[in-house]
Protein backbone atom coordinates (compact mmCIF):
# COMPACT_ATOMS: atom_id res chain seq x y z
CA UNK A 1 0.00 0.00 0.00
CA UNK A 2 2.63 2.02 0.92
CA UNK A 3 4.17 2.02 -2.25
CA UNK A 4 1.10 2.16 -4.32
CA UNK A 5 0.98 5.84 -2.41
CA UNK A 6 4.65 6.48 -3.45
CA UNK A 7 4.06 5.69 -6.83
CA UNK A 8 0.89 8.18 -6.74
CA UNK A 9 2.98 10.74 -5.12
CA UNK A 10 5.78 10.46 -7.57
CA UNK A 11 3.36 10.76 -10.95
CA UNK A 12 2.03 14.03 -9.50
CA UNK A 13 2.42 16.50 -12.31
CA UNK A 14 2.76 20.23 -11.07
CA UNK A 15 2.14 21.81 -14.09
CA UNK A 16 -1.14 20.06 -14.24
CA UNK A 17 -2.34 21.84 -10.52
CA UNK A 18 -4.45 24.99 -10.31
CA UNK A 19 -1.92 27.62 -8.26
CA UNK A 20 -3.74 27.59 -4.73
CA UNK A 21 -2.97 23.05 -5.08
CA UNK A 22 0.59 24.02 -6.59
CA UNK A 23 1.51 25.66 -3.39
CA UNK A 24 0.51 23.37 -1.03
CA UNK A 25 1.89 20.43 -2.85
CA UNK A 26 5.26 22.82 -2.71
CA UNK A 27 4.76 23.07 1.00
CA UNK A 28 4.33 19.21 1.11
CA UNK A 29 7.72 18.79 -1.14
CA UNK A 30 9.62 21.18 0.93
CA UNK A 31 8.84 19.49 4.31
CA UNK A 32 10.08 16.19 2.27
CA UNK A 33 13.20 18.10 1.08
CA UNK A 34 12.21 17.57 -2.34
CA UNK A 35 14.66 19.97 -4.29
CA UNK A 36 13.81 19.35 -8.07
CA UNK A 37 10.54 19.62 -7.39
CA UNK A 38 10.58 22.29 -5.39
CA UNK A 39 13.01 24.30 -8.16
CA UNK A 40 9.98 23.45 -10.45
CA UNK A 41 7.23 24.75 -8.71
CA UNK A 42 8.86 28.05 -8.41
CA UNK A 43 9.28 27.88 -12.27
CA UNK A 44 5.97 27.06 -13.20
CA UNK A 45 4.67 30.19 -10.64
CA UNK A 46 6.58 32.30 -12.53
CA UNK A 47 6.21 31.23 -15.63
CA UNK A 48 2.14 31.80 -14.46
CA UNK A 49 2.96 35.39 -13.94
CA UNK A 50 3.82 35.47 -10.07
CA UNK A 51 5.99 38.17 -8.87
CA UNK A 52 9.28 36.65 -7.25
CA UNK A 53 8.31 37.67 -3.65
CA UNK A 54 4.62 36.68 -3.87
CA UNK A 55 6.22 33.19 -5.14
CA UNK A 56 8.93 33.45 -2.41
CA UNK A 57 6.80 34.43 0.72
CA UNK A 58 3.89 31.93 -0.04
CA UNK A 59 5.32 28.92 -1.65
CA UNK A 60 8.59 28.46 0.21
CA UNK A 61 8.81 30.79 3.75
CA UNK A 62 5.48 29.58 4.61
CA UNK A 63 6.78 26.46 3.91
CA UNK A 64 9.84 26.59 5.53
CA UNK A 65 7.38 28.09 8.57
CA UNK A 66 5.56 24.66 8.69
CA UNK A 67 8.71 22.63 8.68
CA UNK A 68 10.04 24.92 11.81
CA UNK A 69 6.84 24.20 13.57
CA UNK A 70 7.56 19.89 13.52
CA UNK A 71 11.37 20.59 14.17
CA UNK A 72 10.25 22.82 17.12
CA UNK A 73 8.21 19.83 18.01
CA UNK A 74 10.74 16.95 18.05
CA UNK A 75 8.75 15.74 14.34
CA UNK A 76 11.33 16.40 12.40
CA UNK A 77 14.89 15.82 12.98
CA UNK A 78 18.66 17.56 11.53
CA UNK A 79 18.75 15.61 8.80
CA UNK A 80 15.21 15.96 7.64
CA UNK A 81 15.50 19.57 8.16
CA UNK A 82 18.79 19.47 6.45
CA UNK A 83 16.80 18.20 3.22
CA UNK A 84 14.29 21.27 3.55
CA UNK A 85 16.65 23.53 3.69
CA UNK A 86 17.86 22.21 0.04
CA UNK A 87 15.38 22.08 -1.08
CA UNK A 88 14.38 26.04 -0.32
CA UNK A 89 17.59 26.71 -1.23
CA UNK A 90 17.03 24.92 -4.95
CA UNK A 91 13.85 27.42 -4.88
CA UNK A 92 16.22 30.01 -3.79
CA UNK A 93 18.61 29.71 -7.04
CA UNK A 94 15.48 29.73 -9.68
CA UNK A 95 14.51 33.32 -7.68
CA UNK A 96 18.18 34.98 -7.30
CA UNK A 97 18.47 36.55 -10.54
CA UNK A 98 14.96 38.08 -10.12
CA UNK A 99 15.24 39.29 -6.60
CA UNK A 100 18.97 40.23 -7.23
CA UNK A 101 17.97 42.26 -10.69
CA UNK A 102 18.05 45.86 -10.05
CA UNK A 103 18.71 48.73 -11.76
CA UNK A 104 18.72 50.96 -8.96
CA UNK A 105 22.19 53.35 -8.64
CA UNK A 106 24.41 52.00 -5.99
CA UNK A 107 22.96 52.53 -2.43
CA UNK A 108 25.67 51.58 -0.63
CA UNK A 109 27.77 48.59 1.02
CA UNK A 110 27.07 46.07 3.39
CA UNK A 111 28.53 43.22 4.74
CA UNK A 112 26.27 40.48 5.96
CA UNK A 113 27.14 37.36 8.09
CA UNK A 114 25.47 34.52 10.71
CA UNK A 115 27.11 35.13 14.17
CA UNK A 116 29.87 32.76 15.22
CA UNK A 117 28.06 29.45 16.52
CA UNK A 118 25.15 29.99 14.13
CA UNK A 119 25.17 27.86 10.81
CA UNK A 120 21.96 29.01 9.82
CA UNK A 121 22.19 31.29 6.13
CA UNK A 122 18.29 30.53 4.61
CA UNK A 123 16.98 34.06 6.40
CA UNK A 124 20.37 35.71 5.78
CA UNK A 125 20.78 34.95 2.01
CA UNK A 126 17.49 36.06 1.50
CA UNK A 127 18.50 39.78 2.79
CA UNK A 128 21.15 39.57 1.10
CA UNK A 129 19.81 38.74 -2.38
CA UNK A 130 16.98 41.74 -2.02
CA UNK A 131 20.26 44.20 -0.82
CA UNK A 132 21.77 43.52 -3.90
CA UNK A 133 17.68 43.91 -6.10
CA UNK A 134 17.80 47.38 -4.01
CA UNK A 135 20.71 48.13 -5.40
CA UNK A 136 23.41 48.11 -2.45
CA UNK A 137 26.59 46.29 -2.64
CA UNK A 138 26.83 42.89 -0.57
CA UNK A 139 29.74 41.36 0.62
CA UNK A 140 28.66 38.14 2.12
CA UNK A 141 30.76 36.94 5.11
CA UNK A 142 28.98 33.20 5.33
CA UNK A 143 27.99 31.51 8.12
CA UNK A 144 29.95 31.14 11.96
CA UNK A 145 31.38 34.61 11.94
CA UNK A 146 33.22 35.76 15.08
CA UNK A 147 34.43 39.01 16.02
CA UNK A 148 37.34 39.01 14.53
CA UNK A 149 35.87 38.07 10.81
CA UNK A 150 33.66 40.59 11.31
CA UNK A 151 36.56 42.98 12.52
CA UNK A 152 38.81 42.59 9.38
CA UNK A 153 35.93 42.42 7.01
CA UNK A 154 35.02 45.72 7.58
CA UNK A 155 38.63 46.57 7.49
CA UNK A 156 39.22 45.39 4.34
CA UNK A 157 35.64 46.17 2.86
CA UNK A 158 35.09 49.98 4.29
CA UNK A 159 30.93 49.10 4.50
CA UNK A 160 28.47 51.44 5.59
CA UNK A 161 26.28 48.89 6.93
CA UNK A 162 27.25 45.49 9.12
CA UNK A 163 24.81 42.98 9.09
CA UNK A 164 24.15 40.53 11.57
CA UNK A 165 22.13 37.42 11.37
CA UNK A 166 21.28 35.10 14.58
CA UNK A 167 18.60 31.91 14.22
CA UNK A 168 19.36 31.11 18.15
CA UNK A 169 18.50 32.11 21.02
CA UNK A 170 21.85 30.93 22.12
CA UNK A 171 23.92 32.95 19.49
CA UNK A 172 21.98 36.56 19.70
CA UNK A 173 23.90 37.56 22.17
CA UNK A 174 27.17 37.32 20.60
CA UNK A 175 25.78 40.31 18.44
CA UNK A 176 26.37 42.46 21.48
CA UNK A 177 30.60 41.19 21.73
CA UNK A 178 30.55 42.65 18.34
CA UNK A 179 29.14 45.62 19.05
CA UNK A 180 30.89 46.22 21.89
CA UNK A 181 34.19 45.15 20.45
CA UNK A 182 33.40 48.12 17.73
CA UNK A 183 32.61 50.58 20.86
CA UNK A 184 35.86 49.53 22.54
CA UNK A 185 37.96 50.29 19.21
CA UNK A 186 36.19 53.33 18.49
CA UNK A 187 34.81 51.98 15.22
CA UNK A 188 30.90 52.28 16.26
CA UNK A 189 30.11 55.32 14.80
CA UNK A 190 31.23 54.70 11.08
CA UNK A 191 29.02 51.58 10.47
CA UNK A 192 25.00 51.54 10.53
CA UNK A 193 24.39 48.22 12.44
CA UNK A 194 21.76 46.17 11.59
CA UNK A 195 20.75 42.69 12.93
CA UNK A 196 18.23 40.59 12.19
CA UNK A 197 16.90 36.81 12.77
CA UNK A 198 13.49 35.18 14.13
CA UNK A 199 14.14 35.10 17.76
CA UNK A 200 14.73 38.76 17.76
CA UNK A 201 13.18 41.60 18.49
CA UNK A 202 13.38 45.28 18.77
CA UNK A 203 13.78 45.39 22.15
CA UNK A 204 16.85 43.45 22.13
CA UNK A 205 18.10 45.51 19.37
CA UNK A 206 18.15 48.38 21.18
CA UNK A 207 19.38 46.47 24.36
CA UNK A 208 22.61 45.31 22.59
CA UNK A 209 22.86 48.99 20.53
CA UNK A 210 22.18 48.42 17.26
CA UNK A 211 20.78 50.79 15.18
CA UNK A 212 17.70 48.65 14.00
CA UNK A 213 16.08 45.14 14.21
CA UNK A 214 15.07 43.29 10.89
CA UNK A 215 11.77 41.63 11.08
CA UNK A 216 12.79 40.47 7.42
CA UNK A 217 14.24 40.59 4.78
CA UNK A 218 11.99 43.46 2.94
CA UNK A 219 12.03 45.43 6.35
CA UNK A 220 15.43 45.04 6.13
CA UNK A 221 16.10 46.58 2.35
CA UNK A 222 14.27 49.69 3.91
CA UNK A 223 15.34 50.21 7.04
CA UNK A 224 18.87 50.45 4.63
CA UNK A 225 17.74 52.79 2.61
CA UNK A 226 15.92 55.39 4.90
CA UNK A 227 19.35 54.58 7.43
CA UNK A 228 21.87 55.80 4.35
CA UNK A 229 19.99 58.73 3.80
CA UNK A 230 19.55 59.76 7.67
CA UNK A 231 23.59 58.77 7.22
CA UNK A 232 23.90 61.23 3.79
CA UNK A 233 21.62 63.90 5.44
CA UNK A 234 24.08 63.71 8.54
CA UNK A 235 27.35 63.88 6.76
CA UNK A 236 26.19 66.70 4.30
CA UNK A 237 25.04 68.47 7.14
CA UNK A 238 28.41 68.38 8.74
CA UNK A 239 29.41 69.80 5.84
CA UNK A 240 31.51 66.30 4.63
CO1 LIG B 1 17.61 25.24 13.24
N1 LIG B 1 16.61 26.00 14.73
N2 LIG B 1 18.82 24.35 14.51
N3 LIG B 1 18.33 24.36 11.67
N4 LIG B 1 16.11 25.87 12.27
C1 LIG B 1 15.52 26.95 14.39
C2 LIG B 1 16.06 28.37 14.32
C3 LIG B 1 14.51 26.71 15.59
C4 LIG B 1 13.62 27.93 15.89
C5 LIG B 1 13.67 25.45 15.30
C6 LIG B 1 12.63 25.19 16.34
O1 LIG B 1 12.94 24.69 17.39
N5 LIG B 1 11.41 25.55 16.04
C7 LIG B 1 15.50 26.33 16.76
C8 LIG B 1 16.01 27.53 17.58
C9 LIG B 1 15.38 27.59 18.95
C10 LIG B 1 15.91 28.75 19.67
O2 LIG B 1 17.07 29.01 19.79
N6 LIG B 1 14.97 29.51 20.21
C11 LIG B 1 16.61 25.65 15.99
C12 LIG B 1 17.54 24.75 16.58
C13 LIG B 1 17.32 24.43 18.05
C14 LIG B 1 18.62 24.19 15.87
C15 LIG B 1 19.71 23.25 16.40
C16 LIG B 1 20.30 23.62 17.77
C17 LIG B 1 19.10 21.84 16.37
C18 LIG B 1 20.00 20.75 16.90
O3 LIG B 1 21.11 20.57 16.48
N7 LIG B 1 19.47 20.04 17.88
C19 LIG B 1 20.79 23.34 15.29
C20 LIG B 1 21.78 24.50 15.55
C21 LIG B 1 22.91 24.53 14.56
C22 LIG B 1 23.75 25.78 14.71
O4 LIG B 1 23.44 26.79 14.13
N8 LIG B 1 24.81 25.71 15.51
C23 LIG B 1 19.92 23.69 14.11
C24 LIG B 1 20.23 23.29 12.81
C25 LIG B 1 19.46 23.58 11.69
C26 LIG B 1 19.74 23.01 10.31
C27 LIG B 1 21.22 22.93 9.97
C28 LIG B 1 19.12 21.65 10.23
C29 LIG B 1 18.89 23.98 9.40
C30 LIG B 1 19.70 25.21 8.88
C31 LIG B 1 20.09 25.07 7.42
C32 LIG B 1 20.56 26.38 6.87
O5 LIG B 1 20.21 27.49 7.30
N9 LIG B 1 21.37 26.26 5.85
C33 LIG B 1 17.89 24.54 10.40
C34 LIG B 1 16.67 25.17 10.01
C35 LIG B 1 16.35 25.18 8.53
C36 LIG B 1 15.81 25.78 10.96
C37 LIG B 1 14.40 26.36 10.74
C38 LIG B 1 13.45 25.17 10.57
C39 LIG B 1 14.18 27.29 9.57
C40 LIG B 1 15.09 28.54 9.55
C41 LIG B 1 14.88 29.23 8.24
O6 LIG B 1 15.65 29.04 7.31
N10 LIG B 1 13.76 29.99 8.12
C42 LIG B 1 14.17 27.16 12.09
C43 LIG B 1 12.72 27.27 12.50
C44 LIG B 1 12.16 28.66 12.22
O7 LIG B 1 12.86 29.65 12.16
N11 LIG B 1 10.87 28.72 12.08
C45 LIG B 1 15.19 26.57 12.98
C46 LIG B 1 13.37 30.64 6.87
C47 LIG B 1 14.02 32.03 6.76
C48 LIG B 1 13.53 32.72 5.49
O8 LIG B 1 13.61 32.81 7.86
O9 LIG B 1 15.87 32.65 8.99
O10 LIG B 1 13.93 33.79 10.17
P1 LIG B 1 14.64 33.46 8.91
O11 LIG B 1 15.09 34.83 8.23
C49 LIG B 1 14.20 35.93 8.02
C50 LIG B 1 14.18 36.93 9.20
O12 LIG B 1 14.49 36.35 10.45
C51 LIG B 1 15.10 38.03 8.78
O13 LIG B 1 14.91 38.06 7.37
C52 LIG B 1 14.83 36.72 6.88
C53 LIG B 1 14.08 36.69 5.58
O14 LIG B 1 12.79 37.24 5.67
N12 LIG B 1 16.54 37.92 9.01
C54 LIG B 1 17.34 39.03 8.93
C55 LIG B 1 17.33 36.86 9.26
N13 LIG B 1 18.60 37.22 9.35
C56 LIG B 1 18.66 38.55 9.14
C57 LIG B 1 19.76 39.43 9.12
C58 LIG B 1 19.51 40.76 8.89
C59 LIG B 1 18.19 41.23 8.67
C60 LIG B 1 17.09 40.37 8.70
O15 LIG B 1 20.60 41.56 8.87
C61 LIG B 1 20.44 42.88 8.61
Amino acid sequence: MADENDQAEDEIDLTALADGDLVAQMHDDLYDGMADEIAQGTQILLDRGWDAQKTLNEALVEGMRIVGIDFRDGILFVPEVLLSAGAMKAGMAILQPLLSASNASRMGKIIIGTVKGDIHDIGKNLVAMMMEGAGFEVVDLGINQSVEDFLAALEEHQPDILGMSALLTTTMPYMKVVIDTLAEKGLRGDYIVLVGGAPLNEEFSQAIGADAYCRDAASAVEIAVEQMSHRQGSLSAAGC
